[in-house]
C-alpha cells in the first residue's frame, strides 16, 4: 500500500508538475511569444546529459547545459553552443515542415527566446502558457526549470513571477518526440509525429488571486438552469464572485471556500439553446473582488435516449468527417484559427453538423470556431491502438491527457462527446483502462456523451459484420470503424453485409473510407483512383443505412493527411490518400457523394 501511494505520488508529479493551466486564455491580459525562437538540434542530448550521462539540471548549481543560454564573457572560454548564432524556427509550428532535414526528425531540438515583459501592476502573478508541444517538454526560465511537462496536445503553464527579470528574459524549452512504447500515444500511429512547440505560447498577467477556472453549462438534464463552478487561485481564497449573463439579466452571486472554491446555479427562462442551426453565445462575466474575464458561451443539452441522440431534446443525426489536426497544403499541423477556419469551412460544405477531431485534442481554435460555426464535436484522447494497457504511468498519463481536454474545453457547447480511445484490441487490462477513464470523465463532466471507436469481427457467416465490445456497456453512443471494400473485400462487398449489433444505443460508424489520390481516374476496380473511393462512398452509405440504430457518421477523412506508414512510390509518398480533399486543396469525387447525402438527411431529420 505504502509503495502504491509513493508511486502514485510520483506518477502525479510528474504529469502534473505543470500546475491545471488556467482556463480561457484568449480572454485574459496576454503577450505572444510566438514568432522566431532559436533552436539546436541535439539527437544526443549533449545540452542535457553530462559525459557520464548525468542530467544537468539536476545538478542545484548546474555548470553546463544549454538552458542556461550562456554566452562567451572571454575569448579563451570554451563554450560549445550558441544560441544567438543559431538559425530560427517558426513558433506555434513543427519543426519537420520548417526544415527539409527535419522532416523525419525524432529526438531533442532546443528552442530559445528573449524577450521584455514589464507587469501593469506591482503584485500581478505571471504565468507562461504553452498550447502544447510535443511530446516531452522541459521549460527553463533565467536558467531556472520551471518543469516538465508529459503529453503532445494538452495545455500547460508555469508561474514565472519570481523569475522575471526587468529585461532580457531567456525562456529555453527543450522539446522531445521521440516514440516510447509506454506513451500516449504508442510507438505505432497511423500519422506524423510532428515535433516542437506546435501552438501558442503566451506570457499571461494575471492579479494576485486570480479567477483560474470555471464551468458554466447547463445542468444535466436540464434547459432551464445553468450551474456550475468557478475556482479562484491566489492567497485570497475567499471572496464574493458575481457569474453575469447581462443579455438575458440573470446574474448568480456566491462566495469561495478557503480553497478558493464555489459552485453556482442559476434559473434561466427563454434561454435560445445553441444549435448547429442557431450558434446563439451568450456574452458571460465571472468578476471576482480581485479579477474579472469575459467569455461567450452557449447553452444546449445534449443526451440520448433508447437509440436517440436528443440535441435540447430532439432526434438528430450526426452528418460527420473525421479531420486531422493538419494543414494538407502546408504538410504540417495545424494551429491557427484561420486553419480551424478552412477545415471546418470544408465540413459546412459537405453539410456537416459534426466533426471527429481524431486521434488527441487539436488546438482551442477548433472547438471555439465549432462554436461560432455551429459544428458539433468529438474530441479524442491519444489511446490509439496499442497502448500498455497493464502499465499504470501509462495510465496516468492518459488520465492527465483527458483531465487536460476536459478543463480546457468544458465550456464549448459545440463540443459533446468525449472520445476515449480509438481501435483498441480487447482484452481484460485494456477493457478496464478504458473504464476507469471513463469513469474519470464521466466524474468531471456529467454533461456530455461518453463515446470510443470500436472495432467490428466477423462470425462463422461471412457475410456478417458483428460489433461486439465488453467496453460498449460502458459508453453512451457506440461507434466502430470499418473498411469493408478496402481492407476488407471490394466495394462491392458492401451489398451483402448483414450487421449484428445488439445493442440499444444509437449506432455511429467513426470511420471507413478508401485511398484515392486526386487526379488519377481509372475504373471503379482500380485502387488509389476516385472512382474507387467515390464507389464505395456510394455502396458504402446504403449499407450503413440499414443499421436500425444508425444515427451518424465520420467517414475517415476530409484530408489526405502526412503518413510515415504509407509509402507507396507515386502514389502516397508519405500521405495516407482516404481524404476527401488532396493535398493541394482540391475536392475528390467522393466529397459530393457525401454532400448529397447529408443533403437528404438533414431534410429527413429537419
Ligand atoms: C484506422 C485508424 C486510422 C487510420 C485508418 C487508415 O482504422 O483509426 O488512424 O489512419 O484506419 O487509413 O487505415
Amino acid at each position: 500500500m505504502k509503495k502504491l501511494i509513493i508511486l502514485l505520488m510520483v506518477m502525479s508529479a510528474m504529469y502534473s508538475n505543470a500546475q491545471q493551466a488556467m482556463t480561457n486564455i484568449p480572454g485574459r491580459k496576454t503577450f505572444s511569444l510566438n514568432g522566431k525562437w532559436n533552436y539546436i538540434i541535439d539527437p544526443y542530448e549533449t545540452g542535457y546529459y553530462d559525459y557520464r550521462y548525468q542530467p544537468a539540471d539536476q545538478n542545484p548549481n548546474p555548470t553546463s547545459g544549454f538552458f542556461l543560454d550562456q554566452h562567451q564573457t572571454d575569448k579563451s572560454q570554451m563554450l560549445e553552443y550558441d544560441f544567438d548564432k543559431c538559425p530560427t524556427l517558426m513558433v506555434p509550428g513543427d519543426w519537420n515542415s520548417q526544415d527539409d532535414k527535419l522532416l523525419y526528425y525524432e529526438g531533442t531540438i532546443w528552442y530559445r527566446k528573449l524577450f521584455t515583459y514589464k507587469k501593469s501592476a506591482a503584485d500581478n502573478r505571471v504565468f507562461i502558457h504553452f498550447g502544447a508541444a510535443n511530446y516531452e517538454t522541459d521549460v527553463y526560465l533565467n536558467g531556472k526549470k520551471l518543469g516538465k511537462h508529459i503529453g503532445g496536445f494538452t495545455p500547460f503553464d508555469y508561474e514565472i513571477t519570481s523569475l522575471l527579470k526587468d529585461e532580457n528574459n531567456s525562456i529555453v524549452v527543450k522539446v522531445d518526440n521521440k516514440r516510447k512504447r509506454e506513451a500516449v500515444p504508442t510507438l505505432n500511429t497511423d500519422w506524423w509525429n510532428y515535433g516542437g512547440i506546435t501552438r501558442d505560447v503566451d506570457v499571461v498577467e494575471v492579479p494576485a488571486t486570480f479567477i483560474a477556472d470555471y464551468k458554466i453549462q447547463l445542468k444535466k438534464g436540464s434547459s432551464a438552469e445553468i450551474s456550475g463552478m468557478v475556482k479562484l487561485d491566489g492567497s485570497q481564497k475567499s471572496q464574493s464572485v458575481k457569474i453575469e449573463i447581462p443579455e438575458i439579466k440573470q446574474t448568480a452571486t456566491i462566495n469561495t471556500n478557503e480553497n478558493g472554491e464555489a459552485n453556482f446555479s442559476i434559473s434561466v427562462k427563454n434561454l435560445s439553446l445553441w444549435s448547429p442551426e442557431n450558434p446563439k453565445l451568450y456574452e458571460i462575466t465571472v468578476t471576482s473582488a480581485t479579477d474579472k474575464v469575459t467569455e461567450r458561451i452557449g447553452f444546449r443539452t445534449i443526451e440520448t435516449k433508447g437509440t436517440d441522440i436528443l440535441l435540447n431534446g430532439k432526434s438528430v443525426f450526426l452528418r460527420g468527417i473525421c479531420i486531422h489536426e493538419e494543414n494538407a497544403m502546408r504538410g504540417g499541423r495545424a494551429y491557427s484559427r484561420e486553419d480551424a477556419q478552412m477545415l471546418l469551412g470544408w465540413a459546412k460544405e459537405l453539410n456537416c453538423n459534426y466533426v471527429r477531431l481524431a486521434h488527441y485534442p487539436h488546438n482551442e481554435n477548433m472547438a471555439r470556431v465549432a462554436d461560432e460555426l455551429g459544428i458539433l464535436v468529438w474530441e479524442e484522447n491519444p489511446v490509439y491502438w496499442t497502448i500498455l494497457w497493464d502499465n499504470p504511468e501509462t495510465y496516468a498519463n492518459a488520465q492527465q491527457q483527458l483531465t487536460d481536454e476536459i478543463t480546457r474545453d468544458k465550456n464549448r457547447a459545440s463540443v459533446i462527446i468525449w472520445s476515449m480511445a480509438n481501435e483498441t484490441p480487447v482484452s481484460e487490462a485494456r477493457t478496464n483502462f478504458l473504464r476507469k477513464l471513463a469513469e474519470h470523465a464521466r466524474g468531471l463532466d456529467d454533461t456530455r456523451l461518453i463515446s470510443a471507436a470500436l472495432e467490428v469481427h466477423g462470425n462463422s457467416n461471412p457475410n456478417d459484420k458483428v460489433v461486439e465490445d465488453p467496453f460498449a456497456e460502458y459508453v453512451d453512443i457506440v461507434n466502430f470503424n470499418e473498411y469493408v471494400g478496402w481492407y476488407d473485400g471490394l466495394p462491392e462487398k458492401c451489398d451483402r453485409i448483414n450487421w449484428v449489433i445488439k445493442y440499444n444505443k444509437p449506432v455511429m460508424i467513426s470511420e471507413f473510407g478508401a485511398g484515392a489520390l486526386q487526379g488519377l481516374h481509372g475504373d471503379i476496380l482500380t485502387r488509389w483512383t476516385e472512382e474507387y473511393q467515390e464507389d464505395l462512398y456510394k455502396r458504402t452509405l446504403p449499407m450503413l443505412s440499414k443499421i436500425p440504430q444508425f444515427r451518424g457518421l465520420t467517414p475517415w477523412i476530409l484530408c489526405d493527411f502526412r503518413s510515415p506508414k504509407r509509402m507507396l512510390t507515386n502514389i502516397q509518398d508519405g500521405w495516407n490518400r482516404k481524404g476527401l480533399i488532396g493535398q493541394n486543396g482540391t475536392k475528390k469525387k467522393a466529397f459530393y457523394v457525401l454532400q448529397d447525402f447529408y443533403k437528404q438527411k438533414e431534410l429527413e431529420y429537419k
